[in-house]
């Protein structure tokens, strides 16, 4: 994993809650080593190792992490409690589920009762991209040379943009 960001080693923690789901979170895996935010990529599972979940939710401020991207699929519980035992910024990730194609897992992470929020995202590939992005862009705001990286992949993905298909 990167540590480039200047804002701590590994500021941002990718939770998932099965090896499974990391064919869907390694995309946001892989927009942090792009922009050079360091990570940690864990399985925690809210229902399989709750006391890891405890553990880990319990400790992700002192452990220095800053954001934390949550990814889970079917019923999603893990970013829902993850953020009630934090009051860092949880970035929810709905996996595509095999039996419901995903929307199992965004009505679960979605619709949090006000007081816990968890940002939510698209279901899926897009989802867990756009983690990576909102994660690196909270970070950004306290971090001069991640805004610039930021700035720069904003900029390339428009320049990448031709006025004609090809
Ligand atoms: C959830 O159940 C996981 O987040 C995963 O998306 C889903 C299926 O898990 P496995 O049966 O593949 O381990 O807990």
């Amino acid at each position: 994993m990167s540590d480039q960001s200047t804002a701590g080693a590994r500021p941002v923690a990718i939770i998932m809650g099965s090896q499974s789901d990391w064919e869907t979170m390694r995309h946001a895996s892989e927009m942090l080593e792009a922009l050079g935010v360091g990570h940690d990529c864990l399985i925690v599972s809210a229902h399989r190792t709750p006391e890891r979940m405890f553990t880990f939710a319990k400790g992700a401020k002192a452990a220095g992490y800053r954001a934390i991207i949550a990814g889970a699929g079917g019923a999603a519980h893990l970013p829902g409690m993850v953020a009630s035992l934090t009051s860092l910024p949880v970035f929810g990730v709905p996996v595509e589920s095999k039996a419901l194609s995903g929307l199992d897992s965004l009505y679960s992470i979605v619709q949090m009762p006000a007081g816990i929020p968890v940002g939510t995202l698209a279901i899926g590939k897009a989802g867990a991209t756009n983690a990576g992005l909102l994660a690196a862009a909270v970070l950004a705001l306290s971090d001069p040379a991640l805004a610039e990286r930021l700035d720069a992949w904003r900029a390339a993905r428009t320049a990448a943009v031709t006025e004609r298909p090809e």
